[in-house]
């Protein structure tokens, strides 16, 4: 273990090693994996100065992770408080669907490059780094969750990624979602078929029906989750900021993980925090830093290269409008539905308004660029792309134009989740923040 993971750790941690082998998982690997995140984590998010005291939760979640929730989800299972574990990797997954069956929802998380020489072995080079990167978690067993997953859920998004989960569900138990790529009123009803058909696989999975009264449970459930979310979010208007945008996607990261209630009060705490701080005039960065919103696509963790660079740059992230951020948590699920169809149908409405690159045309999301770039005051816009990921670069130019017209500076940046462009990505940022 590094010296920066042993601050996250608790001095009294048990150790895992047992239930990680239990899982089929690579011990040498995965503690390789866990010292470099361990730093990683040490590097960017212990150093921040001024943090809320409150996110001393997002330090329990990171040392947490892949050792007491797993071990906390198995424990559930094993006392026949859990039916399944169902992982995902697309907000387009209803959580409700899973806790409805009583199954644990989680996101499997693909923000490290891993195991590449043997992912190129059955994806091309030039794949988009977050795909390289699930099917590498898979090849080199590191991921507690992708091996605690009894079903993978995954969808026909992005090309890159229904090829792959040809490939994938080789590996796990998968069932794939159809997706429609344009918002019509016939497509929406294709996507209410596809739901319903995923709410039967999943009782099937976890050998248990859903009845009207889980799936209220688990509507409320999630919604609760979102309604802190928006709430936290919110005090990011002011200026100075309460939150870093690090930590600020940290907690998003981690409600594909945590368990719902504890997370939803943790954020309902920092949120209270934030509020507290806004009317104290507190914040994390010195009031007028360059403010900037983040659009484009998703961050997995441990992906946290670029917020980091931004705000070691002196800019401060006030939003994100990615699958990561605000489209998480900015639209709740109707709750005045009363029968296990209505309730799916309102499932699907709600989810169908996520604006992910694979929709044509997705104008919709750069109405919500524009308006949150105002809302939250930014100063600019930072639209990136993971390099290979053709649906998030076409939509670039789209981005573009819609922050022009709004009179609102936009950069856009493709990368990867290697460290090579570190330093020229903080060049580019450095001169972008000068010149807004
Ligand atoms: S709803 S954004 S989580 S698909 S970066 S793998 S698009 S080539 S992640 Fe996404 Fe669902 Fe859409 Fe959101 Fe493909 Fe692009 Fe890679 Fe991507």
């Amino acid at each position: 273990m590094s010296e920066n993971e042993s601050q996250v750790a608790s001095p009294q941690e048990p150790d895992y090693h047992a239930m990680w082998d239990g899982l089929g998982m690579n011990l040498a690997d995965h503690d390789m994996l866990l010292g470099a995140v361990g730093q990683m984590y040490g590097e960017m998010f212990l150093s921040q100065e001024n943090r809320p005291s409150s996110t001393s939760y997002l330090d329990f979640v990171a040392s947490n992770i892949h050792s007491g929730r797993i071990k906390e989800m198995l424990d559930k299972k094993e006392a026949g408080e859990a039916t399944k574990i169902i992982g995902s990797f697309c907000l387009y997954v209803p959580e409700e669907i899973v806790l409805a069956a009583g199954g644990i929802p989680v996101g499997l998380c693909s923000g490290a490059d891993w195991a590449t020489g043997k992912v190129e072995e059955h994806l091309p080079r030039n794949t988009c780094p977050l795909i390289k990167s699930f099917a590498g978690f898979k090849l080199g067993e590191v991921c507690p969750y992708i091996e605690a997953s009894d079903l993978v859920v995954g969808e026909n998004t992005c090309d890159g990624k229904k090829k792959a989960y040809e490939f994938f569900s080789t590996q796990k138990n998968m069932y794939v979602v159809d997706i429609p790529n344009v918002h019509t009123d016939e497509t929406l009803e294709m996507w209410k078929a596809a739901v319903k058909k995923l709410a039967a696989k999943i009782e099937d999975e976890c050998g248990r029906k859903i009845t009207a009264e889980s799936l209220r449970d688990a509507i409320h459930v999630a919604n609760e989750k979102r309604r802190a979310l928006q709430r936290l979010s919110a005090t990011r208007a002011a200026d100075p900021v309460p939150i870093s945008g690090l930590d600020s996607l940290l907690t998003v990261q981690a409600a594909f993980m945590d368990d719902a209630p504890r997370l939803t009060g943790a954020i309902n705490a920092m949120a209270e925090e934030c509020e507290a701080r806004v009317v104290a005039g507190e914040g994390v960065a010195p009031k007028g830093a360059k403010r900037i919103l983040y659009t484009g696509t998703p961050m997995a963790v441990p992906n946290w290269k670029l917020f980091n660079i931004i705000e070691k740059a002196g800019g401060v992230v006030v939003g994100e409008e990615t699958c990561t951020g605000s489209r998480y948590y900015k639209d709740l699920v109707r709750e005045d539905r009363q029968t296990v169809d209505e309730m799916l149908d309102a499932i699907a409405e709600r989810y169908f308004g996520i604006n992910c690159a694979i929709f044509t045309p997705n104008d919709g999301r750069m109405a919500d660029i524009v308006r949150m770039a105002r809302d939250l005051h930014a100063d600019g816009i930072i639209d990136c792309s993971l390099q290979f990921c053709t649906c998030y670069e076409m939509e670039s130019f789209a981005v573009e134009k819609a922050a022009e017209e709004a009179g609102i500076p936009c950069m856009h940046i493709t990368t990867d989740y290697a460290n090579e462009d570190a330093g020229q990505l903080s060049t580019r940022i450095e001169a972008f923040l000068e010149m807004i």
